[in-house]
């Protein structure tokens, strides 16, 4: 079950000095980096990258809304609107902010179910929600309520492709097929 997947270390982990942590846990789970650079995407960039179907709009809005619902906090006073799909709207506008924001590491990781493999390793979206041992529950404490407050995205050093069809778009959009390698790893000549 050889699978591709991408990854960018946003430019919160950049800053903060996080790129050979992120490198070195990938690695030593034993997957294969077979393309990797760092770049300075622009908003428009950014917008065409994510999804902007309803379908992600709502599951982002609805993540906030229900984080809002744990903590009491009314979205309509904080946000203006309780409308999961207007919520997500407003979300990818600083998300796009985000992430342009500074350089990025972009790379794309090959192995073993390495979709849910990557996804498992980098933790929930909400940091402080994230396990410990993961990559967002092991470097950041941010909150939906939190970043919301501050009008600005969640900071969780991490993005990943969250399936098969995400993957081959996202490697699609940043890669071109000269800029991917094939080669073994030293343990795969011992199999
Ligand atoms: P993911 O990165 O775990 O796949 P998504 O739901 O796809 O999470 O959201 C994409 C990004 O949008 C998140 O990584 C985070 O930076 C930001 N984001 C998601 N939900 C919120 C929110 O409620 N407030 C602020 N930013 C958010
Ligand atoms: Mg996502």
């Amino acid at each position: 079950m050889i699978e591709r997947t991408f990854v960018m270390i946003k430019p919160d982990g950049v800053k903060r000095g996080l790129i050979g942590e992120v490198i070195k846990r990938f690695e030593q789970a034993g997957l294969k980096i077979v393309g990797l650079k760092m770049y300075r995407m622009d908003k428009e960039e950014a917008d065409e990258f994510y999804p902007a179907d309803d379908e992600w709009f709502e599951s982002v809005g609805n993540k906030t809304l229900s984080s809002y619902n744990e903590l009491g906090i009314d979205a309509k006073k904080e946000l203006g609107t309780d409308n999961p799909k207007e919520i997500g709207k407003m979300i990818k506008q600083w998300l796009l902010d985000y992430v342009s924001s500074g350089p990025v590491i972009l790379m794309v990781l090959e192995g073993n179910h390495a979709i849910k493999k990557v996804r498992d390793m980098i933790g929930s979206t909400i940091p402080i929600k994230a396990q410990p041992g993961t990559i967002r529950g092991d470097f950041s404490v941010d909150s939906a309520d939190w970043a919301n407050i501050g009008k600005r995205a969640i900071m969780n050093i991490v993005h990943a492709s969250d399936s098969q069809e995400r993957a081959e778009y996202e490697i699609k959009f940043w890669f071109k097929e000269n800029e991917l390698y094939n080669y073994k790893r030293l343990e795969e000549y011992l199999l």
